[in-house]
């Protein structure tokens, strides 16, 4: 991974998604952990929140007009990008504004798809099941798709199982690649107690593969984030995307471990800024 970074021209990436002041989820994950990868992250905000939604009282200050006028200037400005990875998004009105900036920024660019909006079986605060069937027709065309099984069964209309096995993951992967994703990944994937990762199925040849870590005792809020930032980071520096699922896998896990770890740690993310030297040692393997 280390020479692929000689002598190339940097990497640049648009990550559109909230803003969440404090919280160590969606922006304040990506912007450190793909500027750590050596990718040039640009940002695209569609909201900024006092905190994640997991808070009570939490402010939320919508920036959908913004959007359309920061792309319009990117535009004027004949901007491109090697890639871009979206988020958590506010509004069916925001779903289509990134429909369209797929369609006049995405050609030469990976589109990155993590629909955020669920997890544990439950769709966060504010977000409803026919947001969730809308937030899937970003799928369609892009390269690499990042939901949870909770995520997945809310876009696909399917059944979520706290319990299931291998017919289960497959059937909902086959549901990603029905939406029209080439890359179907499913991350929280746990075949066996004690273990968890992320499995995929590539669309185009029919491939299939896994990877799981130790299972860390505790759930924070934005590992899912910091997941996907790691794997579009990663990609676009070069990885093939299986080796960015493992780098992801294993960076989240340590991000974890290193938290609980700590005496009094927080409970409303995870130390993945300690974790970064670890990324790094990890990507020069
Ligand atoms: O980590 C996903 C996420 C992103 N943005 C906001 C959230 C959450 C999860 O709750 O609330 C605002």
């Amino acid at each position: 991974m280390s020479t692929e970074r000689m002598g190339c021209k940097m990497k640049r990436l648009v990550s559109i998604q909230d803003i969440s002041d404090l919280g160590k989820c969606s922006l304040t994950a990506a912007l450190p952990v793909i500027s750590a990868l050596g990718v040039e992250c640009a940002v695209l905000p569609t909201a900024v929140l006092s905190t994640h939604t997991m808070f009570r009282g939490f402010t939320f200050h919508d920036l959908t007009d913004e959007m359309e006028k920061v792309a319009d200037h990117w535009k004027e400005q004949s901007i491109t990008f090697d890639a871009i990875y979206t988020g958590y998004l506010g509004s069916y009105r925001q779903i289509d504004i990134v429909k369209k900036f797929f369609a006049d920024f995405g050609e030469g660019a990976k589109i990155i798809v993590d629909p955020a909006m669920a997890d544990n079986g439950r769709l966060y605060t504010g977000f409803t099941p026919e947001f969730a069937l809308k937030m899937s027709e970003l799928c369609r065309g892009a390269d690499i798709v990042l939901p949870n099984i909770t995520e997945a069964c809310f876009m696909l209309g399917a059944e979520y199982k706290e319990k299931y096995d291998r017919a289960y993951i497959e059937m909902l992967l086959n549901g990603l690649k029905g939406l029209g994703a080439k890359n179907c990944v499913l991350t929280g994937v746990s075949f066996e107690e004690g273990k968890l990762g992320a499995v995929k199925l590539d669309a185009e040849t029919g491939e299939y593969f896994e990877y799981f870590t130790e299972k860390q005792p505790e759930n924070f809020h934005g590992t899912g984030d910091l997941f996907s930032s790691a794997v579009a980071g990663a990609v676009v520096r070069g990885m093939s995307v299986d080796n960015a699922l493992k780098l992801a896998c294993d960076f989240t896990c340590e991000s974890i471990r290193l938290t609980i770890e700590e005496e009094n740690h927080n409970t409303y993310g995870v130390n993945f800024e300690q974790a970064i030297p670890y990324l790094l040692k990890k990507c020069g393997e």
